[in-house]
C-alpha cells in the first residue's frame, strides 16, 4: 500500500495589510488558500487579526485584471498583447517629454508595492527621465512622520521596536485606533497590561474600540495634539522631570522650544481648555508621564492627517528628549506605520522628496546616487507632493502619469475634483489587480495586469524595520506581471536597457541594498549593505531581519538600537527639539459647516475593499457606510439612529445611514473611508475632505474638514441580487455587500412597491420567469426569477429593515422554476419579520451582536472570557475582544427592559 503523500510545507509569507507585518504560513491548493500565523515571526509569533485570518477568501480571480487593457478613440476598452501596451506606454511618454520636459510626466506609487517593485520606477524617473515627480500614497499616510524624524534626529529613523510594548510601563496611543488597525500589537499592548501592569492612554476624539482597556481615555478637540504635549513638556519642566544632563550634551534648540510650549499652553489649566478635555484628566495624564520612565508614545492617522501633522511629531518627540526617554528598551516615540510596505517606500526614495536610501535633495547625494546608478540625467530638485501633483494634472502641466498599486480618484483629499483631473491626462497608466475600480474607472487608457498579494515575490519593511520576505504560493494568472517587470520593460524602451537589466526580484533587492551601503560608513541610518551581495537562494530564504544590517556584518538576528549613544544623524550628531506653531485647524468651520468632519477606518476592512470586500465573513461586521454622530449633534440636526443623512462639505456630499453614539465628540462626526463609487451609491468620502496640507510634509488634514449634515427620509429598504448588471434608478441609495450566497446590493428607496413591481418587470424578469409576492398597502414586494429552470435573481423590497433578509429565499430557489409562466406566492409571515440584520461581532466565530448580548443578558456569560467558553466568541484572533468587552459592560449596566 502507498503511504499517503505528505503535505506540502507551507510556504512562509507576510501579510498585505498593515504595517505590524504579520508572518503567515500559507498552504496553497486549488485556487484557495489555508492562512495561519507564523509562529517563528517576531512580528507576530503566530497571532493574527480577523483580516489577516480571512485572507484565504480573498484569492479568487474574479473581479481579476488580467491582460494587458488599452482604451480606442471611441471609449472601448481592448485586449492587448503585453508588447503593444508597452511600446504605447514608453512612446506616449517619450513624446510627451520630448515636447514638454521631463516635468510633464508623473509615476504615482503605492505603500503596497513590494520594495523591489517600488525600487524600479523610484530609478527611473529620478535617474533617467530626470524628474522627481514620483510621489505616492504615503503621501497622505507617513510624511509628517517622516518629516518629523528627519528635523529631530536628522533622518528617517523609527527608533522604536516591537519589544518596546512588550516593556513598556506607560503606552501612551495618539489618534490611533490601534484595536482596530493594528491589532496584533494591540494584542501585544493589552497583554503587557494584563500581564505586568502596564498603564494605556488613548488620545482621540472619539471613544474607539482602543479605549476599551484604556486607564485613561482623553477626548481630545480635533487639531489639539500640540497643545497637549506642549503642556505636557511645560509640566515635566516644572516638576523637575527634565533630564539637563541629556539635553545639554545631545540636543539642540531646547530653549527655544520651551519656551513655545509655554506660548502655545501657558498653564494646565488653558491647556485643558483648549483641548476639550477636563483639566483633572490633563493633569492626571502629565503625571503618569512625569512617574513613568518607560514611556513609548504611539501615533499614527490621528497625527500624521493634519495640516500641522509634522509639528504635532515633533511635540511628541520633544516630550521623550527632554526626558530623555529615547534609544532604551521600553521607551520612546513610535510612528506606527499603515501599509505593508510604508518603510520600505521611504527606503527606496519613493517621495517626491527624498532620494533613494534615505538620501536628500543635497549635492552630496544626489551626486552620490548618480555615480551609483551611472544616471544620464538625475533630478536635481524635489519633485511635486501628491495634491501639488494632481493639482498639476488639472492645470494640464502633468500630461502623462502611471498610477501603481493605489487607488487615488478615491483616496485623495477632493476626490472628486482629483478625478475630473485624471479625464484631462493625455496618458494616463494604471497598473492593477482589478478590473475596475475609482481611478481605473477615471478614464485610464492602459491598463497593466500587476501580480497579486500571493503572485508576487519580494521583500516589505515593517513598522520595526523589519524586512521580511513576500513569497509566491500562487502561479500568476493569467498574464499578469511583477510591476517591477512592466516597469523595466517601459525603461528598455526609453534606452535604458542596461541599467534596468534585472532578470529577478532578488537582482533589484541587491542592487537596493548595494545602495544602501554605498559610501555609508555609519553617516546614514538605513543600510543593509551587508545583504548586497546575497544569492538568489539566500534571498529565497531570506529570514525576518531588522535594519541596519551594514556589510561585515555576519549576525543578521541582533539588531541595533538606534540613538542608544545618543548621537544622531544631524551634522552635529545632536537630536534638535523643534519649536511648532501655534495650533489651528487650515479650514475654518460657519454656519453653512459647523461640524467637523473625520474620516478613517473599521476593524474589518482595508482601504477600497478591492481584496477585503470579497469575504463574507468580513463583510459580517460592518456592512454598509455610515457616519457617526454625537447624540446632541443628531437630535439638532433632526437625525435618527439608522436613519439616513447627506453630509456635505465645500467639496462635496455623501448620503449613508446615521449611528447615533455618545462615543463621538460633539461637533465632529466620523466616517469610514472604505466606501466608494464602486461599492456604494454616495459614500466616497474623500470626495468631501479638504486639500490644505501640511507646509512641511504635503500631507493633507482628512481628519477634521468643516461638514453639515441633513436627514433624508429612505423608508423603503431591501435587495436585489442578480447574476447581471442592473443599473439602479439614480435616487436608490445601495452598498455592494459579499454574502455567502455572492455579492448582493442592499437598497434603500422612498420609492413603493409597485414602483419596484414594475422595475423587476423590466429588469429581472426582461427574458427570465418571474415569481412575486406583491403587497401594496404594507409596502411589501418580493420578486425571484429564473432563467431557463435556473435562479437569476431577487429582489426584496419593505418597509424599515424587514426586507434585509428573506428567509423563504432559499427554499424558493430550492423549489426551482415554477410550471406556469407568471407566478406568485406567499411569503412565510414570520420571514423576515425578526430582521435587525444583527452585525457579527466575531468574524471568526459568526458570534453577532444579538447573540453576545443574549448570553449575557441571560446570564450565560458575566465576563468576556464566558463568551469565549460559551459561544466561542473571542477566542480565534481576539480582534473583537474589545468590543465584546464594551458590550458585557454595556449590558451588566442596562440590562435588557422587560
Ligand atoms: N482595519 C484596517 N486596518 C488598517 C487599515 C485599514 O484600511 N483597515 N489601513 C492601514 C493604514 S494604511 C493606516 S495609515 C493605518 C491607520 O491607522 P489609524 O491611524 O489608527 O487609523 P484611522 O482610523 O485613520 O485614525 C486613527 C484615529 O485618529 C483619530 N483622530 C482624528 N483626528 C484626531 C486629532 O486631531 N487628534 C488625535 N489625537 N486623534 C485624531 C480618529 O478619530 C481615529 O480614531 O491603519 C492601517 N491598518
Ligand atoms: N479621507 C481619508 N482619505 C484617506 C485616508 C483617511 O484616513 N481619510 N487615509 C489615507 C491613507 S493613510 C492611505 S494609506 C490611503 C490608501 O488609499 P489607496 O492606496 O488609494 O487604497 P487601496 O484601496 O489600498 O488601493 C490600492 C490599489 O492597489 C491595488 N493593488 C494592490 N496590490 C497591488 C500590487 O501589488 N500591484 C498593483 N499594481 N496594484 C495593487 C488594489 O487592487 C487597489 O486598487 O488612503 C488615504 N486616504
Ligand atoms: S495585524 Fe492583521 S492586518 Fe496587520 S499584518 Fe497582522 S494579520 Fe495583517
Ligand atoms: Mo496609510
Amino acid at each position: 500500500m502507498n503511504a499517503p503523500s505528505p503535505a506540502p510545507s507551507p510556504v512562509r509569507t507576510t501579510c498585505p495589510y498593515c504595517g505590524v507585518g504579520c508572518g503567515l504560513k500559507v498552504q496553497a491548493a486549488a485556487g484557495k488558500a489555508n492562512v495561519a500565523g507564523d509562529e517563528t515571526h517576531p512580528a507576530n509569533y503566530s497571532r493574527l487579526c480577523s483580516k489577516g485570518a480571512a485572507l484565504g477568501e480573498t484569492v479568487g480571480l474574479d473581479g481579476r485584471l488580467l491582460y494587458p487593457l488599452m482604451t480606442n478613440a471611441d471609449g472601448v476598452r481592448h485586449r492587448v498583447e503585453w508588447p503593444v501596451a508597452l511600446d504605447a506606454v514608453a512612446d506616449g511618454f517619450k513624446r510627451i517629454i520630448d515636447q514638454h520636459g521631463p516635468n510633464a510626466v508623473a509615476f504615482y506609487l503605492s505603500g503596497q508595492l513590494l520594495t523591489e517593485d517600488y525600487y524600479v520606477p523610484n530609478k527611473l524617473m529620478k535617474g533617467f527621465i530626470g524628474s522627481a515627480n514620483v510621489d505616492t500614497n504615503s503621501r497622505l499616510c507617513m510624511a509628517s512622520s517622516v518629516v518629523g524624524h528627519n528635523r529631530a534626529f536628522g533622518a528617517d529613523t523609527v527608533p522604536g521596536v516591537y519589544e518596546d510594548l512588550d516593556t513598556a510601563d506607560l503606552i501612551v496611543l495618539v489618534g490611533s485606533n490601534t484595536a482596530w488597525c493594528h491589532p496584533v500589537l494591540y494584542q501585544r499592548m493589552v497583554q503587557n497590561r494584563n500581564e505586568r501592569g502596564a498603564k494605556i492612554v488613548v488620545i482621540d476624539p472619539r471613544r474607539t474600540a482602543t479605549c476599551e482597556d484604556a486607564d485613561l481615555f482623553l477626548s481630545i478637540a480635533p487639531g489639539a495634539d500640540t497643545v497637549l504635549f506642549s503642556a505636557l513638556l511645560g509640566y515635566l519642566a516644572d516638576n523637575h522631570a527634565l533630564d539637563y544632563s541629556y539635553i545639554e550634551q545631545h540636543t539642540s534648540g531646547f530653549e527655544n522650544a520651551l519656551a513655545r510650549a509655554r506660548e502655545i499652553a501657558p498653564n494646565i489649566t488653558a491647556a485643558a481648555k483648549a483641548c476639550g478635555i477636563p483639566k483633572e484628566d490633563l493633569k492626571h495624564f502629565c503625571e503618569m508621564f512625569r512617574t513613568t520612565g518607560k514611556v513609548v508614545t504611539c501615533y499614527s492617522q490621528g497625527v500624521n492627517q493634519s495640516a500641522q501633522g509634522s509639528d504635532k511629531v515633533n511635540a511628541i518627540i520633544n516630550c521623550h528628549l527632554a526626558t530623555a526617554r529615547i534609544g532604551k528598551p521600553g521607551m520612546g516615540p513610535f510612528s506606527l506605520t499603515g501599509q505593508p510596505n510604508a518603510m520600505g517606500g521611504r527606503e527606496v526614495g519613493g517621495l517626491a522628496n527624498q532620494l533613494a536610501a534615505h538620501m536628500k535633495f543635497n549635492d552630496a547625494d544626489i551626486d552620490r546616487v548618480q555615480r551609483f546608478w551611472n544616471a544620464p540625467n538625475m533630478a536635481k530638485r524635489e519633485g511635486l507632493k501628491a495634491v501639488d501633483m494632481f493639482e498639476a494634472i488639472a492645470r494640464g502641466e502633468i500630461k502623462a502619469l502611471w498610477v501603481m498599486a493605489t487607488n487615488p480618484a478615491m483616496s485623495l483629499p477632493r476626490a472628486g475634483a482629483m478625478r475630473d483631473a485624471l479625464r484631462k491626462l493625455e496618458l494616463f497608466v494604471v497598473s492593477e489587480n482589478v478590473l475596475s475600480n475609482d481611478t481605473v474607472n477615471s478614464g485610464a487608457h492602459i491598463l497593466l495586469p500587476a501580480a497579486a498579494w500571493g503572485e508576487k515575490n519580494g521583500t516589505v519593511t515593517n513598522s520595526e524595520r523589519r524586512i521580511s520576505r513576500q513569497r509566491a504560493f500562487l502561479p500568476l494568472p493569467g498574464e499578469a506581471k511583477p510591476d517591477w517587470w512592466a516597469v523595466t520593460q517601459v525603461a528598455q524602451r526609453l534606452g535604458h536597457g542596461d541599467a534596468f537589466a534585472y532578470n529577478s526580484a532578488a537582482d533589484v533587492f541587491r542592487e537596493h541594498a548595494a545602495l544602501s551601503g554605498f559610501e555609508n560608513n555609519g553617516a546614514r541610518d538605513f543600510d543593509i549593505g551587508g545583504l548586497a551581495s546575497i544569492t538568489d537562494r539566500e534571498f529565497d530564504a531570506l529570514a525576518p531581519v531588522q535594519w541596519p544590517v551594514p556589510a561585515g556584518k555576519v549576525d543578521l538576528v541582533s539588531t541595533k538600537r538606534f540613538f542608544a549613544d545618543g548621537n544622531f544623524y544631524t551634522p552635529d550628531r545632536k537630536a534638535r527639539f523643534i519649536s511648532p506653531e501655534m495650533p489651528s485647524l487650515r479650514e475654518k468651520q460657519s454656519e453653512a459647516f459647523p461640524l467637523r468632519l473625520n474620516t478613517g477606518r473599521v476593524r474589518d476592512q482595508w482601504h477600497s475593499m478591492t481584496r477585503t470586500g470579497k469575504s463574507v465573513r468580513l463583510a459580517s461586521h460592518i456592512a454598509e457606510p455610515y457616519v457617526e454622530i454625537h447624540p446632541a449633534d443628531a437630535s439638532a440636526a433632526k437625525l435618527t439612529d439608522g436613519g439616513f443623512a447627506r453630509v456635505t462639505t465645500a467639496h462635496g456630499e455623501c448620503m449613508m445611514k446615521v449611528v447615533v453614539s455618545d462615543g463621538q465628540r460633539p461637533g465632529s462626526m466620523f466616517v469610514p473611508i472604505h466606501w466608494s463609487d464602486e461599492t456604494a451609491s454616495s459614500a466616497r468620502i474623500g470626495a468631501l475632505v479638504t486639500p490644505r496640507t501640511d507646509p512641511h510634509s504635503g500631507q493633507p488634514e482628512m481628519k477634521a474638514t468643516p461638514a453639515a449634515i441633513a436627514p433624508v427620509e429612505l423608508p423603503v429598504r431591501g435587495f436585489l441580487r442578480s447574476r447581471r448588471h442592473i443599473e439602479l434608478p439614480h435616487d436608490t441609495w445601495w452598498v455592494r455587500i459579499a454574502t455567502s450566497d455572492g455579492p448582493e446590493l442592499r437598497i434603500a428607496t422612498a420609492r413603493d412597491a409597485l414602483f419596484w413591481h414594475e422595475f423587476a418587470q423590466r429588469t429581472l424578469g426582461e427574458d427570465a420567469q418571474l415569481v412575486e409576492y406583491v403587497d401594496a398597502a404594507k409596502g411589501i414586494y418580493r420578486a425571484a426569477a429564473f432563467l431557463d429552470g435556473e435562479f437569476d435573481g431577487a429582489l426584496s423590497i419593505g418597509p424599515g429593515d424587514s426586507a434585509i433578509r428573506w428567509d423563504g429565499l432559499k427554499a424558493l430557489i430550492a423549489a426551482g422554476a415554477p410550471q406556469d409562466s407568471s407566478s406568485s406566492f406567499t411569503p412565510s409571515l414570520t420571514d423576515g419579520a425578526d430582521c435587525d440584520a444583527s452585525p457579527m461581532v466575531c468574524a471568526c466565530l459568526g458570534v453577532s451582536l444579538d447573540a453576545v448580548r443574549a448570553a449575557v443578558q441571560s446570564g450565560m456569560a458575566h465576563s468576556v472570557a464566558d463568551l469565549g467558553k460559551v459561544l466561542g466568541a473571542g477566542s480565534n484572533c481576539g480582534s473583537c475582544l474589545p468590543e465584546l468587552k464594551r458590550i458585557v459592560a454595556r449590558e451588566r449596566r442596562a440590562p435588557a427592559a422587560a
